[in-house]
């Protein structure tokens, strides 16, 4: 319990052997349910996730990508009625310290979805690998654009903290499911009408970082997506002013 909110941290994980122990490990105690979500890892993610005997560990049959590995943990957190889940990569490159951060601006009713923005944090230019900054602050500047939060930044940063309100208004069964979900979930996010506020947090890859972004993985469908949802966007938009 973080500030009269349960708190549920939903952790999407694939192939982190490496890091998963002691990501689940060094979560806050005010948390009150952690949801692994293994997405058909080929290592022994799932075995080296469970902690602690309350770790909830949820495995996918088949990979289905980062972005349905968090709506899994999201229908988990909504049944489970939680306040808010917060989502944390299995990949150790977020700092649990950080959380609180986040779960402010929802406690205090000031927002209902919070990202965490490596970008006001002064470490990003000695920590963040130079392409790395450069794709970031593309994708964050027609993230502006797409999903209609000119004041957001650091799209990519997949730290977030959303309320149980907000995410109820979500239809989780057509949220984009890899790279790309969360330039779709803002877009989503604004047709609802939800407040996004972002928040300093530590960016961390270190000299293990390793990484699933790749051309094919990545890059290429970003394009798409964003075009996509500035198009849904618009046009739900639009629609609903019509009315
Ligand atoms: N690569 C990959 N990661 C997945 C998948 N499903 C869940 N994940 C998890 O999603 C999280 C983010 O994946 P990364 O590939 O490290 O992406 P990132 O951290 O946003 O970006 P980097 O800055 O490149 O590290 C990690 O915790 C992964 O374990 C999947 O299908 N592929
Ligand atoms: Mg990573």
């Amino acid at each position: 319990m973080y500030r009269e909110l349960r708190v549920g941290v939903v952790i999407p994980a694939f192939n982190e052997t490496r890091a998963i122990a002691k990501t689940v490990a060094t979560i806050p105690e005010f948390v009150d349910k952690i949801f692994v979500i293994d997405d058909c890892s080929h290592d022994d993610t799932s075995a080296r996730a469970r902690v602690t005997p309350e770790v909830v560990v949820v495995r996918h049959r088949e990979n289905r990508g980062v972005g349905a590995a968090i709506a899994t943990g999201y229908r988990h957190a909504l049944e489970a009625g939680l306040d808010v889940a917060v989502v944390m990569g299995g990949d150790g490159q977020m700092d649990p310290r950080d959380m609180p951060a986040l779960l402010d601006p929802i406690a205090a009713g000031t927002a209902d979805y919070v990202k965490g923005n490596r970008f006001l944090h002064p470490d990003v230019w000695t920590e963040m690998p130079p392409a790395r900054i450069v794709g970031n602050v593309l994708l964050s500047a027609a993230t502006k654009v797409t999903s209609g939060y000119r004041h957001v930044f650091d799209s990519q940063c997949g730290y977030t903290a959303i309320h149980r309100d907000a995410l109820s208004r979500l239809d989780l069964d057509v949220m984009w499911t890899r790279y790309g979900y969360p330039n779709d979930l803002l877009s989503r996010l604004h047709v609802a009408g939800s407040r996004v506020a972002d928040v300093a947090v530590r960016p961390i890859y270190g000299q293990h970082w390793k990484s699933g972004i790749n051309f094919s993985t990545a890059l290429h469908p970003i394009p798409y997506v964003l075009l996509r949802s500035w198009g849904s966007r618009l046009a739900a938009e639009s629609f609903r002013r019509a009315r």
